[in-house]
């Protein structure tokens, strides 16, 4: 079990440390963003953190000059914790699960769905975020419906939605019974991702019913109102 680790020790202390003083971790939040995972993620632990928020440029849609001199990438999400800069939602999300979360919401090796859970965390940013990005991109250079990039990329997204349909069609959550971190690295591209690629779920019934369980947690909601206050909730 992750706590017997020595590692895992030290970091129940950190633990007890962060909880009985003030928040020592920073998420640094672009607005409609990635990031918002590591918010949800701080609220579903119940971690003591603060949010930095930062606004995109209006035209190109980049983050601010002040997140890249936090980060090279400049990218969204970013952590402070210390002296410590953390970028990439996935290392984010193993470091704030194994230093502050006792390991909670990530499945242990002998946990009979480990396997699903470890696939399901990697493809939400190794396949499902990528192609929808892609898809974003594209659908701005106006090609003709029968580009051969456009029809390749167009099957790559269906694909990968499809596969996420028929995953939620037998299990309630992505890992299988629990609500883990690979639900809060998928979720984002199924729902605030669409406001910069309108993917049609329709087809989906699956992910839409999904999709709206999520919308209930209390932590996803008071997640969302703290880092897009008024944001409408793409659900369907
Ligand atoms: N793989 C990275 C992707 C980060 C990423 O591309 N974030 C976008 C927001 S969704 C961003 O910061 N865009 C602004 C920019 O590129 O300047 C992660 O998961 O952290």
């Amino acid at each position: 079990m992750l706590l017997s680790h020595p590692r895992a020790q030290l970091a129940s202390l950190r633990f007890q440390e962060v909880f009985q003083g003030t928040p020592m971790l920073t998420v640094h939040h672009l607005g409609k963003s990635q990031s918002e995972r590591i918010v949800w993620l701080c609220e579903e632990l119940s971690i003591p953190y603060q949010i930095e928020r930062y606004s995109r440029d209006p035209v190109t849609m980049l983050a601010p000059p002040a997140l890249r001199a936090l980060h090279p990438m400049g990218t969204a999400p970013v952590i402070t914790d210390g002296d410590l800069i953390l970028g990439e939602s996935a290392a984010i999300v193993e470091y704030i699960i194994v230093k502050f979360g006792n390991g909670r919401l990530a499945l242990a090796p002998d946990h009979p769905d480990f396997a699903q859970y470890l696939y399901w965390f990697h493809f939400s940013n190794g396949n499902l975020q990528p192609v929808m990005g892609r898809n974003m991109l594209l659908s701005r250079l106006d090609l003709p419906a029968d580009n051969a990039i456009l029809m390749n990329t167009r099957e790559r997204l269906e694909r990968a939605l499809r596969l996420v349909d028929h995953r939620l069609s037998s299990v309630e959550f992505l890992a299988g019974s629990e609500f883990t971190a690979a639900d809060i690295m998928s979720v984002f591209s199924l729902t605030t991702m669409r406001y910069f690629y309108p993917a049609d779920l329709a087809p989906y019934p699956h992910i839409v019913a999904y999709i709206n369980r999520i919308s209930a947690r209390p932590a996803y909601q008071k997640a969302m109102e703290e880092g897009d206050p008024g944001m409408k909730l793409l659900l369907h």
